[in-house]
C-alpha cells in the first residue's frame, strides 16, 4: 500500500484491509495534511476536470467545481439512522435494519473503486487537544472530497498519531472491518457513478460507522459534518452527558459591558446561520464600539464546563456556505472568507475574467457558463446562472471578524440560546422563553419554510424540531428529554432562551425586518434583557420587548410595522396548538410529560384571552 506506513499492522491497517478488498482500487494513498500532497492533489484534480483553477490575481489558490447536476442537496430521503431497533431511531429518521443496509451498500460499492484511488483521511472534529475531539477516518475515491475534508476537518500528522494511539487499546482486531466498534468513526465514502436512485447515507451508531455511496455533496459526502458532527455525535452526546447542535456560535462585544457575550443560536438549513454568524454591523452600532466574533456557522457542541455552566465549542475547521445570495449587504464578510483556499461549487464561471459569480454580486458577466457549463450570460439569460444550493468551502481562519476563542478547546462559556425558523407568519420578531422548559418546548415545536439545503420542495412549511430533524441520530422524543435534563444539571447557570423570526411577511408578501446587519437591534434587546437592564412584556407566548426597547434608529421600518413583528395572533396560535398536539402525537408515547404540560399551560392561556 502507498505511503501507508504509519499503518503497517493493526486494526486500522485490517479495517482499511476490509475495505480495500471490497472496493478493490488502483492504488492507495493516505492523506497527512501536508503542503505538498495537497498542491499535488490539487493539480491531480485540474488534470482530471474535478477543479478549474481561477484567476489567482483576483481569487489566489481558489477553484470552481461543477457537481452532477443531480447531486446537489442532502438528499432527506436516502439518509438512514441503522439503528438496532426502529425505536432507536426513532419517528422522524428512516430506518434500516443495519444487516440489510449493510448488505445492500456492499453490493453498490463492490469494485466500484477500480481504476480508482482510494483516499485514506485521518481527520479530527474539534480541537485535537481537547478531550472532546472525535477523531475518525474517512476512505473515499473523490478529490473534491479530499479537499473539501483538508478544509472542514482538521487533517495532520497530530491526528494521526493520535489514532495510532487509540488503535492500541482495540485488541481485538481479527473481528474488526464492518463489524464490532471503534473509538474513532469508520467512515466509507464511494462516489460510484452517482446514481441518485442507489444514493444512501447511512449512520451506524451502535458500530461507529458512516457509509455513503453515490453522492459526492458535502452534505452527504464530507462525513465528518453533518453525518458525524451531527447524527452520531448527537447519540454519543445523549450517551456521554453533552449535545451536538445545529448552531452557530457568535460573540457580542458592546460598549459599556464587561467582555463578550457568546451566544448560540439554531436556524433549520438555508435559514443564514451563515449571515447572522458573521453579521456586519451597520455604523451607528460599529462607530459606538459593538462588536461581533465569529466562532462557528453551523455546528455547534454544548457541554457543562467546569463552573457549571453552557460551554459551546465548534467542530469544524471550515465553512461550507451558500453562494447564491450572499452579497455586500447580506453578508459581505462571507464575501471575505471566500476570497482565498476555496472552493466554488456550481456558481457561474465568468469567462472573461476566469472568476465565479453569482446573483447579488457586482459585474455581472456577459460571456459565462452556469453551474451546468452551458453558454450563459447575465443580459441574455432568463434563468439564474447559479444553482440555489451553490457553496463555497473556505477555511474559517479567512473570517475577518473570526473570534480569538475559536480554537479554545474548552469552547466559550453561552449566555442564551435563539431558536428560529422562517415562518411568514405567526413568530413574532423575538421573544424570551419563561424559563429552560419553556425554551424547550419551544425548540421542540419549531417549524419553518424548506429551503434548497435539501432535496425536494422549498417554501413547504415542516416540523424542524430545534433545527436538528435532519440530523438527530437517535429518537427525537428521547432528545427533547436530553435537553430537559440538560438543564436540570444547569440549574441557575442555564442560559436563557429566545425565539426569532426573521421572516415574516406583510400584505404584499414582503419581508418586513431588514434583517442581515440589522439584526444587532435583536441582540441589544438579549442582552438587553440578560443584563437585566429593559423589562419584558409578558404575553401568552412569553416575555415580548417594549416597542421602545427595540432600536429602530436610522432604519428604514415604522413603529407600525414593528409593531405588527410583536404581534401575538391568538387565532394563528391557536391553529400552531393543533400542529404542536399532532406532532406530539405522530412522536408518541416518548414525547416527555413537562413538554406535554407545557403544551397543555399554552392551551389555557391562549383559550382564557
Ligand atoms: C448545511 C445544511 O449545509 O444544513 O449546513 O444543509
Ligand atoms: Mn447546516
Amino acid at each position: 500500500m502507498h505511503n501507508l506506513q504509519e499503518f503497517q499492522s493493526g486494526v486500522i491497517y485490517n479495517w482499511i484491509n476490509c475495505i480495500k478488498k471490497l472496493l478493490n482500487p488502483q492504488d492507495i494513498i493516505l492523506v497527512d495534511g501536508s503542503e505538498n500532497q495537497t498542491s499535488g492533489f490539487k493539480e491531480e484534480a485540474i488534470k482530471k476536470n474535478i477543479l478549474i483553477k481561477l484567476n489567482e490575481d483576483l481569487l489566489p489558490n481558489c477553484y470552481l467545481h461543477r457537481s452532477n447536476p443531480n447531486d446537489v442537496a442532502r438528499v432527506e430521503s436516502k439518509t438512514f439512522i441503522c439503528s438496532d431497533t426502529k425505536q432507536d431511531a426513532g419517528p422522524t429518521n428512516n430506518w434500516w435494519n443495519p444487516k440489510e443496509a449493510l448488505s445492500k451498500l456492499i453490493n453498490i460499492s463492490k469494485n466500484s473503486y477500480k481504476n480508482r484511488i482510494m483516499y485514506i483521511i485521518p481527520f479530527c472534529m474539534g480541537q485535537i487537544e481537547s478531550k472532546f475531539a472525535k477523531l475518525g477516518i474517512e476512505i473515499t475515491d473523490s478529490l473534491y472530497v479530499v479537499l473539501s475534508m483538508l478544509t472542514m476537518a482538521k487533517v495532520n500528522k497530530k491526528v494521526i498519531k493520535k489514532l495510532k494511539e487509540l488503535e492500541e487499546i482495540h485488541e481485538n482486531s481479527d473481528e474488526f472491518g464492518l463489524s464490532g466498534t471503534a473509538s474513532w468513526t469508520r467512515c466509507i465514502h464511494a462516489s460510484c457513478n452517482t446514481d441518485p436512485d442507489n444514493r444512501y447515507i447511512c449512520h451506524f451508531p451502535q458500530n461507529n460507522m458512516i457509509f455513503s455511496v453515490n453522492s459526492n455533496y458535502g452534505g452527504n459526502a464530507l462525513l465528518g459534518k453533518k453525518c458525524l458532527a451531527l447524527r452520531l455525535a448527537s447519540v454519543m452526546g445523549k450517551n456521554e452527558g453533552w449535545l451536538a447542535e445545529h448552531m452557530l456560535i457568535m460573540g457580542i462585544q458592546r460598549p459599556g459591558t464587561q467582555g463578550i457575550k457568546y451566544i448560540c443560536a439554531s436556524f433549520p438549513s438555508g435559514c443564514g446561520k451563515t449571515n447572522f454568524a458573521m453579521m456586519a454591523l451597520p455604523e451607528i452600532y460599529t462607530k459606538n464600539g459593538y462588536k461581533i466574533w465569529c466562532v462557528g456557522d453551523d455546528i455547534a457542541w454544548l457541554r457543562i464546563g467546569k463552573n457549571g455552566g453552557l460551554w459551546a465549542a465548534n467542530p469544524e475547521n471550515g465553512c461550507f456556505g451558500v453562494c447564491a445570495d450572499t452579497d455586500k449587504i447580506t453578508n459581505p464578510n462571507a464575501l471575505v472568507t471566500a476570497r482565498e483556499n476555496t472552493i466554488f461549487t456550481n456558481v457561474v464561471h465568468d469567462k472573461t475574467r476566469n472568476t465565479v459569480w453569482w446573483t447579488g454580486l457586482d459585474a455581472p458577466p456577459d460571456d459565462a457558463t452556469d453551474w451546468q457549463g452551458l453558454p450563459w450570460s447575465a443580459k441574455n439569460s432568463q434563468t439564474r446562472g447559479e444553482h440555489p444550493n451553490s457553496r463555497f468551502t473556505a477555511p474559517i481562519t479567512n473570517c475577518p471578524c473570526l473570534s480569538a476563542e475559536y480554537n479554545n478547546p474548552e469552547g466559550v462559556q453561552i449566555s442564551a440560546i435563539i431558536f428560529g425558523g422562517k415562518r411568514s407568519e405567526l413568530m413574532p420578531l423575538i421573544f424570551q422563553t419563561s424559563d429552560w422548559i419553556h425554551g424547550v418546548f419551544m425548540g421542540s415545536a419549531l417549524r419553518s419554510e424548506t429551503t434548497p439545503a435539501t432535496d425536494g420542495k422549498t417554501g413547504i412549511l415542516r416540523n424542524d424540531p430545534f433545527s436538528m430533524l435532519p440530523f438527530c441520530g437517535y429518537n427525537i422524543a428521547d432528545y427533547f428529554q436530553h435537553w430537559l435534563d440538560m438543564g436540570r444539571t444547569l440549574g441557575e447557570k442555564a442560559p436563557k432562551i429566545f425565539n426569532i423570526n426573521l421572516f415574516k411577511r406583510d400584505k404584499n408578501n414582503e419581508f418586513i425586518w431588514p434583517g442581515f446587519g440589522e439584526n444587532i437591534r435583536i441582540l441589544d434587546w438579549i442582552l438587553d434583557r440578560l443584563e437585566s437592564k429593559v423589562d419584558g412584556k409578558k404575553s401568552v407566548i412569553g416575555l415580548l420587548p417594549d416597542i421602545n426597547n427595540i432600536n429602530i434608529q436610522e432604519l428604514n421600518i415604522s413603529k407600525k410595522n414593528l409593531e405588527s413583528l410583536l404581534e401575538i395572533d391568538e387565532k394563528l396560535w391557536n391553529q400552531e396548538l393543533n400542529n404542536i398536539q399532532n406532532y406530539y402525537n405522530k412522536l408518541g408515547e416518548n414525547v416527555p410529560e413537562e413538554l406535554i404540560n407545557q403544551l397543555e399551560i399554552l392551551k389555557s392561556k391562549i383559550k382564557i384571552n
